[in-house]
């Protein structure tokens, strides 16, 4: 049966099909959906777990128990888990290990546009690639049987357009494993001392050797001659790009991204008049193609940065053409920034850390999008978990200097991913920071998944829920506050004593994910603008509220006006408002 799929959809049907076991992630665009689907097959254990490195680390674990094991991040996610990827390439996998890495060229939702093909070279892991969902489907299964032939974790990429866009995919029956669970002990395979990892270095270095003879007979490395004037050797989406446009062209389209099938590739320069390399991001295949003596033309004439479309092939090729002008309708669109939902419980804390004139140290989630206009109030955003660090670092250089002056914020989830070890520095080290867990109770931005403070598994089962201020009192802090983030006159006290503290505190800011709440069906009792009372001083426009907006008046010079539908009755407004003009429906 063939099913309409998205490459995320697809990966995860692919698991379930190649017989996985155990499944893991953290959450992150362009990965999330994966396991969102791979939790419909029952036969699956599939997990949240707090960050990619304990994800990693599970599906490590159960290949160690003999079976198969997935673990799915985003390509910054990578970076987190790297100190078990780099360590599992040498000890190998007894079940199956595949970790798919989903790369986000342009950057549609993540802090950098790293080309994490870099990372099977460095770890010396292979990888797939694949250029649609039938691929997508496919290589999960042969990455398995290349684990467990090769004895190796199989790293799979996807970028952000294979895993969102949707074609046809084939369905099969899951297959048998032949591999059987149960644990057997190999301390020479899974005890990394140095006497053992020197022996596995020298079997990594033999595996890759057995993976590029592997590489050159691998069917879904394909060698298209048509048109022999020019050749083009590319992968993923590009090869997608490049074939609109230039379907009568010869093509080396690569499913295996590495180790690079040398031979083929000779094979194949050898057939036409020039060789284009057509890869998004980092030259990674065409310096591994020059160095074998190779001459192609890649990073020349294609961009290094962002995305491609089939326009970049052709103008990189043909050169700048009219057909490759940008396109008048997409230029015309109103441009639409994100911003916080009406009655998100973040506005008011960010309208607060902005009045007080506070350097902000930030972190990434939704918060994030407080460094945005009108609230502009966050410093610094650079990775998970980074903000509690910046903030000890700004007050161990300037002392005395910051006191009163700085904040961290935080998300629940990206506290439990990797704030709480920045906590435990400042505690141990005696730093005197604030900092402000803005808890939500989900992830909210990518998509509101579940973690271990929310009280709720993956597979929606109710469990044991971490309470953040415990954690907080246990790793010994000595001032854990909760506030209501949407009471502002509360807020903006509790914040100025706190900063102030010569010792570490934390704010806890309990409020529930709008969208949350919507689902429940519980929508608030929508404020509305007084036309009278409203004096135009736009007060209220600075919280950002999209619910919010300016309306010219005929008799004075404008007032705000709530949309009904947007408003969640949170009262920031309200609370804004300095003559009173905003008040509940019916009030
Ligand atoms: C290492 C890494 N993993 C995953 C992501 C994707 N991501 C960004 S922020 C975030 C968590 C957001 O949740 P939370 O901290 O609770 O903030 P919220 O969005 O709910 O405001 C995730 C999963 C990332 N940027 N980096």
């Amino acid at each position: 049966m063939k099913v309409l799929l998205s490459g995320n959809e697809a990966i995860a049907r692919g698991a379930y099909e190649a017989g996985v076991k155990v499944a893991t992630a953290y959450p992150g665009t362009p990965s999330t959906e994966i396991l969102e689907n791979i939790v419909r097959y029952r036969e699956i254990y599939a997990e949240w777990s707090p960050n990619e490195k304990v994800a990693l680390e599970v599906a490590m674990g159960a290949a160690i128990a003999g079976v198969r094991a997935l673990a799915v991040m985003k390509h910054v996610g990578v970076n987190v888990a790297a100190d078990p990827l780099f360590t599992a390439s040498y000890t190998g996998v007894r079940g199956g290990l595949v970790i798919v890495t989903a790369d986000d060229p342009e950057m549609h939702s993540s802090q950098n546009e790293q080309d994490n093909r870099n990372y099977a070279k460095f770890a010396k892991i292979p990888m797939l690639e694949p250029a649609d969902s039938q691929e997508a489907k496919d290589l999960v299964k042969v990455a398995f049987e290349l684990s467990e032939r090769c004895d190796t974790p199989v790293l799979l990429r996807t970028t952000t357009r294979i895993s969102h866009s949707k074609s046809l995919v084939e369905l099969s029956e899951p297959t048998i494993t032949q591999v059987q669970g149960g644990m057997e002990k190999q301390p020479e395979k899974f005890v990394m001392l140095p006497k053992h990892a020197r022996i596995r270095h020298g079997l990594v270095e033999e595996r890759m050797e057995r993976l590029t003879t592997f590489a050159d007979s691998f069917e879904k490395n394909r060698i298209e001659i048509r048109d022999t004037s020019f050749g083009i050797i590319t992968s993923g989406a590009c090869y997608q790009y490049a074939q609109e446009s230039f379907p009568d062209y010869s093509f080396l389209k690569l499913a295996m991204v590495y180790p690079l099938p040398v031979e083929m590739i000779r094979t194949f320069a050898a057939q036409v008049k020039k060789v284009y390399v057509f890869e998004e991001l980092d030259p990674f295949f065409e310096e591994q193609i020059q160095s074998l003596g190779i001459e192609v033309v890649g990073k020349a004439v294609f961009p290094r940065c962002g995305e491609f479309n089939p326009t970049t092939a052709e103008e990189g090729i043909r050169g700048r053409s009219e057909r490759s002008e940008p396109q008048p309708l997409l230029s015309s669109l109103p441009p639409r920034p994100p911003v916080m939902c009406p009655g998100c419980p973040y506005r008011g804390i960010f309208y607060t850390l902005k009045k007080q004139k506070l350097f902000v140290t930030g972190d990434i989630g939704c918060y994030t999008l407080g460094a945005l206009p009108p609230l502009e109030a966050m410093d610094t955003c650079i990775c998970m978990g980074a903000g509690i660090g910046h903030a000890m670092g700004i007050d161990k250089a300037l002392g005395n200097e910051a006191l009163g002056k700085v904040v961290a914020v935080i998300g629940d989830s990206t506290f439990l991913h990797s704030g709480i070890t920045g906590l435990m520095d400042m505690v141990y080290n005696k730093g005197a920071c604030t900092v402000i867990i803005l808890d939500n109770r989900t992830t909210a931005m990518t998509g509101r998944q579940d973690h271990p403070g929310t009280g709720y598994t993956l597979r929606g089962e109710a469990t044991t829920r971490i309470d953040l201020g415990d954690l907080c009192t246990a790793v010994g802090v000595n001032y854990v506050i909760k506030v209501n983030p949407y009471d502002l006159a509360q807020l903006d006290a509790v914040v100025r004593e706190e900063i102030r503290r010569p010792e570490p505190s934390v704010l806890i800011a309990e409020a529930p994910c709008v969208l949350h709440r919507r689902d429940k069906k519980q929508p608030g009792v929508p404020l509305v603008v007084s036309e009278d009372t409203c004096v135009g001083c736009r007060t209220c426009l600075q919280i950002g509220c999209p619910a919010i907006e300016w309306r010219e008046r005929e008799a004075k010079k404008g007032t705000s006006s709530i949309t009904r539908e947007l408003c969640t009755g949170c009262t920031v407004c309200a609370q804004v408002c300095k003559v009173a003009a905003i008040t509940r429906e019916g009030e």
